[in-house]
């Protein structure tokens, strides 16, 4: 399972504040914690200062690489900003995120195509959020096409097929389900990931439907995660579901984690 730790975002207070402070410190020790408890990736995103984004973006690449061996997912709402970024970062960064809407994909494809960038494929088109199953596979398919085509090898694609609060519509937590286990059976090679917190938008105890959610999309295929890594039961759960889904030799990787001690007491 591919780990992006989140918190490195604007939308939450504490790293609002650092940003606008330039607290170096703050932000470099969230890209450590992170990194220290499972982050492959470490995700920024500073969306919430528009205008002064791109800026931002520069600063917070820089410091986490300053920080941390692991490579940043490069998390904005403007291609912009993505395409200024990218040549700042050493090694090969994730991109988050290309998806159908014409503006953004016509944008991104240039700046991922021939690189061995890893890059979220965003469930959206023009057409707007995806409800059903059918709507994300739709989407999944062209999107998928479109960008091995275009040189993007299949490997480095992690199609988000969008998750969508369950307190608006019971519907949804099946409809994302059922399109994780369809894009993973019909592109054998394709990666998955999304964004667990938006199921429990809404609703009381949410650190207990992102983790039930994450097990049950673990079963279906999925095998990329954008959450929190100091969450120590989530962390436990994604262990022990990919043990029990098979995709663990020997359970080998729950030993290891056993032994590391993060599974005791979760
Ligand atoms: N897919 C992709 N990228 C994404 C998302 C996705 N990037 C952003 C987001 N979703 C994932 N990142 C975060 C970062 C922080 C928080 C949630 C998601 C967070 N949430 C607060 C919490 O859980 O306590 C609540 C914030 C609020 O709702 O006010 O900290 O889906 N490709």
């Amino acid at each position: 399972m591919l780990i992006v730790g989140e918190l490195i975002n604007s939308s939450r207070k504490a790293v609002k504040e650092a940003i606008e402070a330039e607290n170096t410190g703050v932000i470099q020790q969230i890209a450590r914690d992170q990194h220290e408890n499972g982050a492959d990736y470490i995700d920024i995103n500073a969306g919430t200062f528009v205008g002064k984004e791109a800026r931002y973006m520069t600063w917070l690449v820089e410091l986490v690489q300053a920080a941390v061996e692991a490579p940043c997912c490069i998390d904005s709402p403007d291609p912009k900003v993505i395409e200024a970024v990218l040549p700042l970062h050493k090694g090969t960064p994730m991109i988050n995120s290309i998806s159908l809407e014409k503006e953004r994909y016509d944008a991104l494809l240039p700046v991922v195509s021939g690189t061995d960038c890893k890059v979220i494929a965003l469930c959206m088109s023009d057409a707007g959020m995806p409800e059903t199953k059918a709507d994300r596979l739709s989407i999944a398919s062209e999107l998928i096409n479109k960008l091995v085509k275009n040189n993007v090898p299949l490997e480095n694609i992690y199609v988000d097929p969008l998750v969508q609060p369950i307190s608006t519509n019971d519907a949804y937590g099946r409809e994302f389900l059922n399109a994780i286990e369809a894009i993973m059976t019909e592109f054998p090679g394709v990666h998955t990931i999304c964004g667990l917190s938006n199921i429990s938008y809404g609703l009381p105890e949410r650190k207990l439907l992102n983790q039930a959610f994450m097990v049950m999309a673990i079963c279906k295929g999925l095998d990329g995660a954008i959450i929190n890594p100091m969450d120590r039961r989530m962390m436990a759960n994604i262990h022990a579901a990919e043990t029990l889904a098979g995709r663990d030799e020997y359970c080998s990787n729950y030993l290891t984690a056993y032994r590391k001690g993060v599974l005791a007491d979760a």
